[in-house]
């Protein structure tokens, strides 16, 4: 990677990667995309160069692309889960129709793309206990629709044109810089927020509900790290499991109580998000990731507890 375009650079992922490959390979090289609307601000304005581009809109990625000779796309426009059921032609449009695009351009151009899939991918007839890499998938969300397709149709390319596409399937992220906003495992992150200001937390996924969830410092590294592994030992593509923590709400509860013991939690089940978390899998298997490309996650729920808490303390109190 030289030079690299991030589209949905002011996104849950997207500003945190950027600002992460600016300090790697320097601000200059860096493209922060964006849709109007969603414009960068602040230190990811100012440390690097920033561009209007619409992943619906071919032309406009062209012409960042040949404008910066840009050798990587991020592609990272995407609506998440539960939102992608409230607009299901749009999340069709910006996840598939918008992959396509990239990867048109990037056919034409020589860019390799990385496009993240996600543990929405698979359905309710996947093995639910550590989710095997090539597995049965079935699911019934817009957005995991999108997100099976997706990785079929970057394989495609790969195979038909030789467009060096790769993936990672998500867990559910957790940061404390930009809210993630629409998905099902937010709330993963929220119940920080509540605890850190001292709310109670009314939690949309019933206890027993188990999801597998990612710190975003060992994110980023995934995103980077696969996109400068050396590929000989690729058996796999589009898309990688990777997995660092399994949790349902009580134990990321009784996490959060281990640093703020009067923190209190009450359950709210949102059914829409509820019936999605149950047609994901318990916990994926990242062998594949671990063995072809070196995948290790560094974060787990009590390490990552203890520095969300101090991280938002200082960004909240
Ligand atoms: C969502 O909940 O939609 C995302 C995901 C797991 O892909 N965070």
């Amino acid at each position: 990677m030289k030079n690299v375009l991030i589209i949905g650079s002011t996104g849950q992922i997207g500003s945190e990667l950027t600002m992460k490959l600016r300090g790697i390979y320097g601000g200059g090289n860096i493209v922060a995309g964006y849709i109007r609307g969603a414009e960068p601000k602040g230190e990811l304005l100012e440390s690097g160069p920033s561009a209007v581009v619409d992943v619906t809109d071919a032309a406009q990625i062209s012409e960042a692309v040949r404008k910066y000779k840009v050798d990587t796309i991020y592609n990272l426009a995407a609506l998440l889960s539960a939102v992608a059921e409230s607009k299901p032609q749009l999340a069709w449009k910006i996840g598939m129709g918008g992959l396509f695009n990239v990867l048109e351009v990037a056919r034409e151009c020589g860019c390799a793309v990385f496009t993240p899939s996600s543990i929405g991918s698979f359905g309710d007839d996947s093995p639910k206990d550590k989710t095997p890499q090539d597995t049965f998938r079935n699911p019934h969300t817009m957005y995991g629709v999108t997100k099976v397709s997706g990785e079929l149709l970057s394989d495609y390319y790969f195979y038909r044109f030789g467009v060096d596409t790769r993936s990672v399937r998500f867990p559910g992220l957790i940061s404390y810089v930009t809210l993630p906003g629409g998905g099902t495992t937010d709330y993963a992150v929220d119940i920080y927020y509540s605890a850190v200001r001292g709310e109670t937390f009314e939690c949309p996924i019933a206890a027993g509900t188990f999801m597998d969830m990612m710190y975003m410092p060992d994110a980023l590294r995934a995103a980077i790290e696969i996109m400068e592994a050396e590929p000989s030992k690729f058996k796999h593509r589009n898309s990688f499991n990777i997995a660092a923590m399994s949790f349902d709400p009580e134990i990321i509860y009784a996490a959060i109580r281990k640093y703020i013991p009067d923190f209190n939690m009450v359950y709210k089940v949102d059914s829409l998000r509820q019936k999605i978390a149950e047609s994901w899998p318990n916990s994926l298997d990242d062998t594949c990731a671990r063995e072809e490309w070196g995948w290790k996650p560094e974060y787990d729920l009590d390490a990552m507890t203890r520095d969300m808490i101090a991280r938002l303390r200082e960004r909240l109190q």
